[in-house]
C-alpha cells in the first residue's frame, strides 16, 4: 500500500542528493501556462460575457450574471445545519484570535540624531479569494483566506467559487454560508482560470483586486503564475502534503489515522512518514490497511495517494537523522510525534505548519487550531510561509531626515553616486548644500 524507502546504514547524504531520494508529487504548473493565457485574454477583452460562455463550458450552467445576489447568501446562511454553523463559528473565532495577534505596529527607528525610518504597514486595498468547487468544497479554506485578510484591515475582499450545476448555478450553498458569516458579500459565480482573470483586469460587474488568494486546481494556480508580478498571490497551492517524524513511543493507531487524513484530499496527495523505528513502520503499516479500508474515498484518492511514488515510510538510523530528512523535505504539514516533540519542533527549519505531540494532528490545524490552513506545498516551505496577516500588509519606510543629518552623510551619498556613475544622484545632494558637500 505504501512504499518504503530505506536510508539507514551510511551516512545520510546532504541538501539535494539527499531531496532526490525523498518521494515528491509532480505538479507541472508551467505545463497548463499556455492554456490559461487565452482565457485570461478573452476575460479581459470579453469580461462578463467571457466569463457567462465559460460558465457554460467548463461548469455547465447558463449564468444572467456573475455577482450572486445578497438573497442567496441569506438564503444559504438560514438554510446551514446549525451543527456545522457553530463549527463554522468556532473555526472563525479561533483564527481571528490567531491573527488579530498577528497584525504589526509602525515602528520607527532612529538610525542617527535628526534620522529616522519609520516602517509603517498598509493593507493592500482590494483582494480576491478564490474557493474551489467540484471536489474540493471546503467553507474552511474560505476562513483561513478571510480571516488573515480582515484582520490586516483589507478594506475591499471579494470571493469567487465556480458555479454548481446542482445548486442552479450558485457557488456551493457552504461556500455561499461561510461567506455570511465572515461577513463577505461581494461574491461572484467563476472558477478556474476565469475567475482569476477576473479579479485580475476587472470586469462590468467586479472591480479589479490587487491580489489574488486561496487554493485550487492546476488552472487557477497556472493562471496566478500567469498574473505574478502584475498581481500579488500566495504562494501557488499544489497537493496537500503530511509528513509524520515518529519514534518508537508514537501511536501507530494515530500515525495511520492521520497519514490517511490528508490522503483523502487527493489522488496525488503525499504522506510520508520518517522514523528510526522498524517496529513502528510495520504497525503503521499493519495500521493502515483496516484503517483505509474503513475510510470513504478510498479508491479514487486514498489508496492512489498512499500507493503514489509521492508517500513513503521512510527508516533512517535516528531521530537526528530523522529531523534532518524531514528539514530537506520541507512538509506543507509536520507532525513530531516523539519523546521531547516540542524541543525537536523548535529545532525544524522547514515546514509550513508543525503539529507537536500526540493531541495537535493536522486535522485539528485544518479546522480549529486558529492556526493558517494555506500553506506551502512543494518543498515552497524553505523560502515561504503559509498565509497570514503579513501576507495581505505592505511594509512602507517612511524617510526623515534634517538638515544636518542628510549633511553628515551627504559626501558618502556622493561618493557611492560616482562610484556607480550615476553623478546626478550626487547632484540631488550637492543642490542643497550649495553645490558644495560638506566633507568632500
Ligand atoms: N489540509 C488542507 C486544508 C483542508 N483540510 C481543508 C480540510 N479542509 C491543506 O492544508
Ligand atoms: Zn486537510
Amino acid at each position: 500500500m505504501i512504499s518504503r524507502i530505506d536510508l539507514r546504514g551510511d551516512a545520510l547524504p546532504e541538501g539535494a542528493a539527499l531531496r532526490a531520494l525523498l518521494p515528491r508529487a509532480e505538479f507541472d504548473v508551467a505545463a497548463a501556462l499556455e492554456k490559461v493565457r487565452p482565457i485570461c485574454e478573452d476575460v479581459h477583452h470579453r469580461g462578463t460575457a467571457a466569463l457567462i460562455e465559460y460558465a457554460e463550458k467548463f461548469d455547465g450552467v447558463t449564468l444572467e450574471r456573475v455577482r450572486v445576489p445578497a438573497a442567496a447568501l441569506a438564503e444559504a446562511l438560514a438554510g446551514l445545519d446549525p451543527e456545522v454553523r457553530a463549527a463554522l463559528e468556532e473555526s472563525i473565532r479561533r483564527a481571528r484570535i490567531v491573527h488579530r495577534a498577528q497584525r504589526r505596529a509602525p515602528h520607527t527607528t532612529q538610525v542617527v540624531p535628526g534620522g529616522t525610518v519609520t516602517e509603517k504597514w498598509v493593507p493592500v486595498e482590494r483582494v480576491g479569494l478564490y474557493a474551489p468547487g467540484g471536489r474540493s468544497v471546503y467553507p474552511s479554506s474560505v476562513i483561513m483566506n478571510a480571516v488573515p485578510a480582515q484582520e490586516a484591515g483589507v478594506e475591499s475582499i471579494a470571493l469567487a467559487s465556480p458555479p454548481q450545476r446542482e445548486h442552479g448555478g450558485l457557488p456551493h450553498p457552504t461556500i455561499l454560508a461561510a461567506c455570511a458569516l465572515l461577513g463577505v458579500d461581494e461574491v461572484y459565480a467563476a472558477g478556474g482560470a476565469q475567475a482569476v482573470a477576473m479579479f485580475a483586469y476587472g470586469t462590468e460587474e467586479c472591480a479589479p483586486a490587487n491580489m489574488v488568494t486561496g487554493p485550487g486546481n492546476i488552472w487557477v494556480a497556472a493562471a496566478k503564475r500567469y498574473f505574478t508580478g502584475r498581481i500579488g498571490i500566495d504562494t501557488e497551492a499544489g497537493p496537500t502534503e503530511i509528513a509524520v517524524l515518529a519514534d518508537a513511543g508514537a501511536d501507530p493507531v494515530h500515525v495511520a489515522a492521520d497519514l490517511i487524513s490528508q490522503a483523502e484530499h487527493d489522488p496525488m496527495a503525499a504522506a510520508v512518514l520518517v522514523t528510526d523505528s522498524a517496529e513502528l513502520a510495520d504497525a503503521v503499516e499493519r495500521e493502515l490497511k483496516p484503517q483505509v479500508a474503513a475510510s470513504k474515498h478510498i479508491d479514487d484518492r486514498i489508496v492512489p495517494a498512499l500507493g503514489g511514488r509521492q508517500s513513503a515510510i521512510v527508516l533512517v538510523d535516528s531521530v537526528e537523522d530523522g529531523l534532518t530528512v524531514v528539514d530537506a523535505y520541507g512538509a506543507e504539514h509536520l507532525e513530531i510525534q516523539t519523546a521531547d516533540a516540542a524541543a525537536l519542533a523548535a529545532r525544524v527549519r522547514n515546514a509550513g505548519a508543525i503539529f507537536v505531540g500526540p493531541w495537535a494532528p493536522v486535522s485539528l490545524g485544518d479546522y480549529c487550531a486558529g492556526s493558517n490552513h494555506v500553506l506551502p506545498t512543494g518543498g515552497c516551505a524553505c523560502h515561504s510561509s503559509g498565509l497570514s496577516v503579513q501576507s495581505f500588509l505592505r511594509g512602507i519606510h517612511i524617510v526623515d531626515y534634517s538638515r544636518e543629518a542628510l549633511a553628515d552623510v551627504a559626501h558618502h551619498v556622493v561618493t557611492l553616486a560616482e562610484a556607480e556613475d550615476l553623478p546626478a544622484h550626487g547632484a540631488a545632494i550637492k543642490a542643497r548644500f550649495g553645490w558644495k558637500v560638506p566633507g568632500k
